[in-house]
């Protein structure tokens, strides 16, 4: 059941999907292709609003280098979600790079305070029948948060609280050099790509 978290933003590929979030953005398409996952990256969504519609102006969009190699196969999430004005658990939305949509309340149609969603272990996208993600030449994962219904425009509807993080898995996913740089191993990352 974990499965129904996640969605696909390819109505146009007529994948069967019963999502209500479904419409447009169907970027970067790709088949399956991907095998064992290599390497991983954990993302700490802590402190993050879930604003306003889909593409709205004051969505916060997070852009993740993981390199333009990068095949994301699977991910696990462990988040806490707070609601407010009425807004949905089932209405926070993790948009990823306009091809997957991860809703981890998905099943609580009500209004929640420090709810736990925890998948417990990865969800394989392919496994719930669904396209790997592929990022563009710029080696950015964009993750959109937003609500598929937004109650009260020009606010947020939901915060995803501290100790959320998102985990993802697949292959060629790798931190910016610049990320390297900053954990002071930036000289042997120049080192190795001379050799
Ligand atoms: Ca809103
Ligand atoms: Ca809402």
């Amino acid at each position: 059941m974990k499965a129904i978290a996640l969605t696909a933003v390819a109505a146009a590929a007529g994948l069967a999907t019963a999502s209500p979030f479904m419409s447009t953005g169907l970027t970067e398409y790709t088949v399956d292709t991907a095998g064992t996952a290599t390497s991983s990256m954990t993302i700490d969504i802590s402190g993050i609003d879930s604003w306003d519609a889909q593409l709205a102006a004051g969505n916060t969009i997070l852009d993740v280098f993981v390199s333009d190699a990068a095949v994301i196969t699977g991910i696990s999430w462990n988040v806490n979600l707070t609601t407010y004005n009425g807004s949905w658990a089932s209405e926070a939305v993790l948009g990823f790079e306009g091809q997957i949509n991860l809703t981890p309340g998905s099943a609580d149609g009500f209004s929640v305070s420090n709810a736990n969603y925890n998948s417990g272990g990865v969800v394989d996208i392919s496994d719930a029948g669904l396209p790997n993600i592929t990022v563009g030449a710029d080696g950015l994962l964009t993750i959109e948060f937003f609500e598929s219904f937004d109650d009260v425009t020009g606010a947020a509807d939901a915060t995803w609280l501290a100790g959320s993080s998102i985990t993802i898995v697949g292959q060629n996913i790798v931190p910016a050099p610049a990320s390297l740089a900053l954990l002071g191993l930036g000289g042997i990352a120049a080192g190795r790509r001379r050799r």
